[in-house]
């Protein structure tokens, strides 16, 4: 018998991937999706993939239960991933309240779904680096303090120990996912390397000649959207839940980015990127490095996909979307 996933936040970067993933081993897919006014750009991610066809969609929103026991009983899923989030931290400090009750208080509208109308279902909880904050260890794993510098660090927090807790209390195969900065060609454009690539791609082709950004000295430890996605799979595979740092173990400051990024197109950074104060956070995230070694024990996971590859990659996708094409002769 195929089994039946459900996906919160299909639309998203990692829940097109996983879709696909998933929809690649024989697993039906249905992903619960929002109504918004831009309805024909709504799909963009499954349409690049070419799976919307493939997929189920139910209407509704993670901040409403109803919506949640409805995609619940209407899929009647084997495993649950829940992903929707509002997940830029960047607005969750204009906007605080929303992010608490979409990243925070809609995980645990899922669990109780689950809990009513699922309870034998497996579920994948969307974890982040970003609850480490001002890091408490120099390499972050699944027994380093927490320490949230954003509204949308603490609702994480929160919900990843709704995540623990209905694990405890109600006996749920729970799982959560600790995952470190992923990326890819489907990043949304405001999180900062799709930001970079993207205006890699317009200067190269001669139609922008800057970029701002802000905090060049921040350090993230990036890895491939693709690869996170299956380790996600993998930890609902696990006969008994439990939690996973999902890292590279590398860390590369911002400013080192935008040169690998430049560079893959003959370009210098330094003469077109420009620091913008206001782009600044309130309390900033200065590095994260992750420690990943439960996860390579216990599930197997490794990283596939270098940092160079996963720049080269991105940076190709957006010259062809902005109709050009560059062929770096220096590395060819
Ligand atoms: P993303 O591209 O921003 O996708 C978020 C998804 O959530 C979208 O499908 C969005 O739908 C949906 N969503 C937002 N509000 C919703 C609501 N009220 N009801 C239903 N759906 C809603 O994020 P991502 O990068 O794929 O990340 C997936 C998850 O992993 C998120 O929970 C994120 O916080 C977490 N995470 C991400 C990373 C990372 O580096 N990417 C690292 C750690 C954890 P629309 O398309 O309608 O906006
Ligand atoms: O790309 P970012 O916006 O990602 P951030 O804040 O690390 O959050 C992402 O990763 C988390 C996992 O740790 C996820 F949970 C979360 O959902 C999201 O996917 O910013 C990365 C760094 C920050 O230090 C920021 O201050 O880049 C710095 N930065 C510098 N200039 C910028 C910019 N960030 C953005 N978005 N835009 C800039 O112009």
């Amino acid at each position: 018998m195929a089994k039946t996933a459900l996906i919160t936040g299909i639309t998203g970067q990692d829940g097109a991937y996983l879709a696909q993933f998933l929809l690649e081993r024989g697993v039906r897919v249905a992903g619960l999706v929002r109504r918004t006014g831009l309805s024909e750009t709504a799909l963009a991610r499954l349409d690049w993939l070419g799976i919307t066809q493939d997929v189920t969609l139910i209407d509704g929103d993670i901040t409403d239960l109803s919506s949640c026991v409805r995609a619940v009983e209407m899929s009647g899923p084997d495993e649950i991933y829940n992903l929707a989030a509002q997940s830029f931290v960047g607005t969750s400090f204009q906007q605080p309240l929303l992010t608490a009750n979409v990243t925070g208080v809609g995980t645990l509208n899922m669990l109780e779904a689950m809990r009513i109308a699922c309870p034998s279902a497996r579920f994948y909880q969307a974890s982040s680096s970003e609850m480490f904050g001002k890091v408490q260890a120099p390499r972050q794993s699944e027994t380093t303090p927490f320490y949230p510098r954003s509204p949308y660090g603490a609702a994480k927090l929160y919900a990843h120990w709704m995540t623990v807790n209905y694990r405890e209390s109600h006996g749920l195969h729970a799982s959560s996912g600790i995952l470190f900065n992923h990326e890819s060609p489907l990043r949304g454009i405001e999180f900062v390397t799709r930001k970079i690539t993207d205006a890699v791609a317009r200067i190269r082709l001669g139609k922008a000649r800057h970029v701002q950004l802000g905090n060049l000295d921040a350090a993230r430890d990036w890895g491939h959207a693709r690869d996170y996605v299956r380790a996600m799979w993998l930890m609902l595979q696990q006969n008994d839940p439990a939690d996973y740092v999902i890292a590279t173990g590398r860390t590369t400051t911002i400013r080192q980015f935008c040169d690998m990024a430049f560079s893959h197109v003959g370009l210098d950074w330094r003469e077109h990127v420009q620091v913008d104060a206001t782009l600044f956070r309130p309390a900033e995230v200065n590095i994260l490095l992750g420690n990943a070694t439960r996860a390579k024990q216990a599930l197997g996971w490794k990283p596939l996909a270098s940092l160079e590859q996963l720049v080269a990659e991105m940076v190709d996708a957006d010259l062809k979307r902005h109709g050009g094409t560059y062929r770096n002769l220096a590395v060819a």
